[in-house]
């Protein structure tokens, strides 16, 4: 039904009745009085409708098959101590005991919000038809802040949203509470996310004003008790243009009294306010270069203001000028090393997955490994700007999983990304993800039925980032759509190898930002109009009659010196750089010979070739899949993968006539000329 879209992965489908599950539902004992305990038991009784129409019934602890339980000296019974220490304040354990013919499940944590996590997580084993491990789930998070950065401006549109319009209705705030801001906390909290920036990095500084305040204060009262943190973005103008005074230097006392006052103020309406979100001195931002400071001047002063509260600055690292004569992927880099240590400790830098901006496929930022003293945080995109926006399925989640498991060799073999962000490589308390929202109005939130999941992997990998895709994938089909077998494994599959095929048809081997200007829809690896050089698609595939690629070895940018010995001596060399990453790193000639024993241009052909024939091959995979789903679902579906298809063509031809004009050489045996 209409609705099915709406339920994300919460959609509680009815299950067989056979199961021993039902008579669970039965006897639940939930201990505890708090907003988070009720939300715990409205959880019990829409699942309990879903999957069999009853209701979940509680009952005393004796007497129920079900215990959701705060530890205590009971449960030190049941679940041992060293499990219960394991979990922190995050992390719950859930067991199943027999005593007899007696068998019960005992979901305890140390905190509410850990049972409500635990609650979820065997909700989520009853509607996958999933039998508990033997030995139980003993389950923590890895990292602590695990946030969603919605780019939503107070106007509601969305800054590269592609879903409707913003959900958060600032006309009807505070006093009209949205069904969809409950269920939005509800979808967030079933998979750990715990944090949410609602407003847009390029920020509106009127969301301070105390009219905003009260709105977000209203937002935030929803959020609580599913253990989800408000934070705001906070423009760094501030103090000029709604604090009336006529500088935002940092150094000044003025300014600095000003945030200090504007905290105060914050934390008197969110008492657990969160932090700000900052971009500054990039794309127009104002920002502490204004006044000759630096970028960590710039974070301390909002820092500051915020410590006496508790409260977190994210600082971007996303910081970048056309008017560097530097490559674009080597700034950041440049600006913050120098800075390694100079940020206060309730400063946390968020580093964008790859150094230039979000493309289909990047390296890893070198930041992640060339920084050690300064906590880091990944910031990926789940929105799809450089992916096809709202009509390309794209499962984003092996994209994510092949940053966060790459090894930097920062302190040896074995410094993966994800250890530096979940603290564990340079040894920091403060730890935390972000990943760019793609939600919005459209009645299945987020436009594509599949982008779903894009949010769903985030937040699976925001609390392991060591979780592999494809078991992420199986879950999330299982929870959105049905246990059918054969659609799951066929499916699973489509998804799994839908961010190469996407990477094929667009930008293969290395290529990027050759998306059409400005809006970054479809293709455009030619030169439009005049504008910034940075923002210019002949600035980073580099095309001439010799071959096609950025030079960012020494003889170029050398960029590549940014990275680990191991690394940039392996990937400096043609021969030994990891062919994905071949024309990020290298300017190649068309006829140079590539594994596969083809010349580049052969090879570059045939991979957009082969990107087209996925697409048409999943429309095809897809029509053998009707009616194991709803109706609606698999057309919405259906037509968007036909448009995926139609779009991949596009791509290829319009890449492939493109740079044609500098090869001067035939599409090869196998790929089709354009008609
Ligand atoms: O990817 C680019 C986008 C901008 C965005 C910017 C950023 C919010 O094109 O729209 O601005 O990155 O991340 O700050």
């Amino acid at each position: 039904s209409a609705n099915d879209g709406y339920k994300l992965w919460l959609q509680y489908y009815s299950i067989p009745d056979d199961s021993e599950s039902r008579s669970h539902f039965g006897s639940i004992h939930v201990s505890g009085n708090s907003p988070t305990i009720e939300a715990i038991k409205q959880e019990l009784d829409l699942a309990a409708n879903g999957f069999f129409g009853t209701q979940a019934i509680m009952k005393e602890a004796d007497e129920a098959s079900i215990i959701i339980k705060k530890h205590d000296k009971e449960i030190a019974n049941v679940i041992s101590k060293k499990d219960i220490n394991s979990i922190g304040d995050q992390g719950f354990v859930i067991k199943t005991i027999k005593s007899g013919s007696q068998t019960k499940i005992y979901i305890t944590a140390n905190s509410d919000l850990g049972l409500l996590y635990g609650t979820f997580k065997w909700l989520q084993y009853v509607q996958k038809g999933d039998m508990l491990p033997e030995d139980g789930l003993v389950q923590s998070p890895k990292i602590e802040r695990r946030i969603l950065n919605h780019w939503d401006n107070l106007d509601r549109t969305v800054e590269r949203g592609y879903s409707g319009f913003s959900i958060w209705n600032w006309h009807r705030l505070p006093r009209h509470i949205d069904q969809q801001y409950l269920d939005y906390a509800r979808a967030n909290a079933a998979i750990g996310i715990n944090g949410t920036v609602v407003t847009n990095v390029n920020a509106n500084s009127l969301v301070l004003t105390e009219e905003y305040l009260e709105k977000v204060a209203a937002l935030a009262d929803v959020f609580r008790p599913y253990g989800i943190k408000t934070y705001l973005t906070a423009r760094f103008s501030s103090p000029i243009e709604i604090g009336k005074l006529n500088t935002a230097d940092p150094l000044d006392p003025d300014v600095q009294k000003w945030w200090a006052d504007k905290a105060e103020e914050i934390y008197r309406h969110i008492p657990d306010f969160g932090g700000f979100l900052v971009k500054a001195d990039s794309e127009g931002q104002p920002g502490p270069h204004n006044y000759k400071r630096s970028q960590a001047e710039g974070a301390n002063l909002l820092a500051d203001a915020l410590k006496p509260h508790g409260g977190i600055v994210m600082w971007r690292a996303f910081v970048y000028s056309e008017e560097s004569p530097d490559d674009r992927a080597k700034q950041a880099y440049n600006e913050f090393k120098p800075l390694d240590g100079k940020f206060r400790d309730n400063v946390i830098v968020q580093v964008k997955n790859g150094a230039i901006d979000f493309q289909p496929r990047e390296p890893f930022h070198p930041m992640f490994g060339g920084l050690t003293q300064t906590p880091l945080m990944m910031e990926f995109q789940i929105t799809q700007e450089y992916l096809g926006h709202d009509t390309h399925m794209a499962f984003l989640s092996n994209m994510y999983e092949e940053v966060l498991q790459t090894d930097t060799h920062a302190k040896g073999e074995g410094s993966t990304v994800s250890k530096i962000i979940s603290g564990n490589l340079h040894d920091h308390d403060l730890t935390a993800i972000a990943g760019v929202a793609n939600i919005g109005t459209d009645r299945n939130w987020t436009g594509n039925h599949f982008h779903q999941a894009n949010w769903y992997s985030y937040g699976r990998l925001a609390w392991d980032p060591d979780e592999s895709s494809d078991i992420i994938a199986k879950d999330w089909l299982e929870l959105t759509f049905t246990r059918d077998e054969t659609f799951v494994s066929k499916i699973q599959k489509m998804m799994l190898d839908s961010h190469q095929m996407v990477v094929n048809y667009m930008t293969p081997l290395g290529l990027h930002h050759i998306m059409a200007w400005n809006h970054h829809y479809g293709p455009g690896p030619w030169i439009t109009d005049k504008h910034r050089d940075d923002w210019t698609s002949t600035y980073y595939h580099q095309a001439s009659s010799y071959g096609i690629g950025f030079d960012r070895t020494a003889s170029g940018s050398n960029a590549l010196s940014q990275y680990h010995p191991h690394l940039s001596e392996k990937w400096s060399d043609k021969s030994s750089v990891p062919e994905k990453y071949l024309l990020w790193f290298h300017h190649v000639a068309w006829d140079h010979t590539l594994s596969s024993g083809r010349i580049l241009w052969d090879e570059l052909a045939l991979r957009y070739q082969k990107g087209v024939n996925e697409a048409r091959n999943n429309i095809e995979t897809w029509q053998e899949m009707e009616g194991k789903i709803d109706q609606e679902r698999f057309k919405h579906i259906a037509s968007f993968l036909k448009i995926q298809a139609e779009e991949a063509e596009w791509w290829k031809n319009a890449c492939l006539l493109y740079f044609q004009q500098f090869s001067q050489k035939p599409f090869p045996d196998g790929v089709e000329e354009p008609e």
